[in-house]
């Protein structure tokens, strides 16, 4: 098999996808896809409760050669040979495979579109599948969304083999996005909509203000003179069993936090105030004045964890029914109520704080204030640790020895519990800020001796959303 000049771009890696795909498939005419990871500058877990977050797209992706089937089968494989081939038929309910299995974020992604076209009315029977080989370099289980990306690219190559095209106009990528966030609780974590919005909708050069419900996109051009730089903790956070349930409590217990506002809200004004959300707080709808809400809302919570007995009966519920409500996984069982109780007060502050945070940092990046925008960044990283307790202790030996050397602004990027931080470094101070890293965080404290650092630590550029191209490439075989 050959392979066109041009496939050498991009380090080789066009001819590597193209020669592991046609060593495994006979299509000659291949579509070439691309999405990338991100980076959260700002707005840690606010997403999936209606409040806004800072990210930006950043130029690691998955990518992959793709070309249509004729019957309803899809199979992936990957140049990296971990990830063994995956192949699944296109059906009414598509069974998942064990969690944790890479196979599931394009099930997710496919699921997420049958259901979506089905609720539209629209015939999904004819659709067809396709075969893919993928190749990324995000590195995963480490808070840049790599699990998000795929489930993009996933449903982009669905769309482009059965000619649909949802994703071509800003509307039809909002909803795509939207569709894509709910799509990928099918993998069994209950996160918002950041990851999928950010990477199908980035913007070269700028940080993307995202609000939800509904979805929305600002782009901030980000300051020249200033690096975002990347560190792996090398902590894996892998949303497999265990760190799955670490995730998933937050989202619970900000539901529960809501439930128990909404009662106070209620009996305090004497009609029903529809919070669903801790997002829902800052809703103009709520037609309570806004400083009543703050300090009622302030005052609700106790500093000590609740048991669910307590919350139910504080929502007049008997405990079986407030599980039933807000602490059901995926598959129906119920979290197990964490043996020291719900965080509601602290969940509840990070939260709201952390909302009002990415407004005030949007504000300072398009007014030039560098040094108020790590500022924030440092109260996140905190607020992060403290109050919301996803950080661990190698993340917070890196935040500590970027803010040393030299950082503007470093925290904990992601859903924590271990992968990257994000440090804002000016672009003079960018080597020595990276070569104390090296130093002081792997090779004195994690006592590694890698030859190359280059894959844990890195500058990253803001890159441009997910792109496709339905017959990109064509093989000769
Ligand atoms: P990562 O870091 O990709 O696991 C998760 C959620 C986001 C958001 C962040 C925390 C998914 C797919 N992603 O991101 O929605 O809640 O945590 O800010 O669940």
């Amino acid at each position: 098999m050959s392979v066109p000049e041009d496939m050498d771009r991009d380090g080789g890696r066009h001819r590597k996808m193209v020669e592991t795909h046609s060593a495994r498939f006979h299509s000659r005419e291949l579509g070439i896809a691309r999405a990338p990871g991100r980076v959260n500058l700002i707005g840690e877990h606010t997403d999936y409760n209606g409040l806004p977050v800072f990210p930006m797209a950043v130029d690691r992706d998955i990518a992959a050669v793709f070309a249509p089937r004729k019957d309803r089968q899809i199979i992936l494989i990957n140049t990296d040979p971990v990830f063994a081939e995956r192949s699944f038929q296109i059906e009414e309910s598509i069974p998942s495979y064990s969690t944790g299995d890479w196979g599931n974020y394009c099930k997710a992604a496919v699921q997420g579109l049958l259901d979506f076209f089905r609720q539209k009315r629209r015939s999904v029977d004819r659709f067809r599948g396709f075969e893919a080989t993928f190749d990324g370099n995000i590195p995963s289980a480490a808070g840049m969304s790599s699990s998000s990306a795929l489930v993009v690219l996933c449903a982009l190559i669905f769309l482009a083999v059965n000619d649909l095209d949802l994703h071509t106009t800003v509307e039809g990528k909002l909803e795509l996005a939207d569709l894509l966030a709910g799509a990928e609780h099918y993998v069994g974590t209950q996160g918002g909509g950041m990851d999928q919005a950010i990477s199908l909708m980035g913007r070269s050069g700028h940080a993307v203000k995202i609000d939800f419900f509904p979805l929305q996109i600002r782009p901030a051009p980000l300051p020249d003179d200033y690096s975002i730089v990347v560190a792996d903790s090398t902590v894996k956070a892998a949303k497999t069993a265990e760190a799955l349930d670490k995730y998933n409590r937050r989202p619970i217990e900000c539901r529960l936090a809501a439930a128990v506002l909404k009662k106070t809200l209620s009996d305090r004004f004497g009609r029903e105030v529809p919070v669903a959300l801790l997002g829902d707080l800052n809703e103009h709808r709520l037609a309570v004045p806004e400083g009543e809400i703050w300090t009622i809302a302030d005052a609700a919570f106790h500093e000590h964890p609740y048991h669910l007995e307590e919350i139910a009966a504080i929502l007049g519920q008997k405990p079986e029914k407030t599980a039933h409500l807000y602490c059901q996984r995926r598959d129906g069982t119920i979290f197990p109520q964490p043996t020291e109780g719900f965080k509601l007060q602290q969940r509840y502050r990070h939260v709201i704080d952390e909302g009002r945070r990415v407004e005030q940092s949007v504000q300072a990046l398009e007014t030039g204030d560098i040094h108020g925008f790590g500022r924030l960044m440092n109260r996140s990283h905190e607020s992060c640790r403290d109050l919301y307790e996803i950080s661990c202790q190698e993340l917070e030996r890196l935040v500590q020895i970027s803010r040393e050397a030299g950082a503007v602004g470093s925290r904990l990027t992601g859903a924590g519990f271990g992968g990257c931080t994000v440090s804002l470094v000016e672009n003079n101070r960018v080597e020595s800020f990276v070569e104390h890293v090296i130093q002081a965080f792997y090779r004195h404290y994690l006592k590694r001796d890698d030859r190359d650092f280059g894959s844990l630590i890195f500058p990253c550029r803001a890159a441009d959303g997910a792109s496709i191209d339905r017959a990109g490439i064509r093989a000769e075989i």
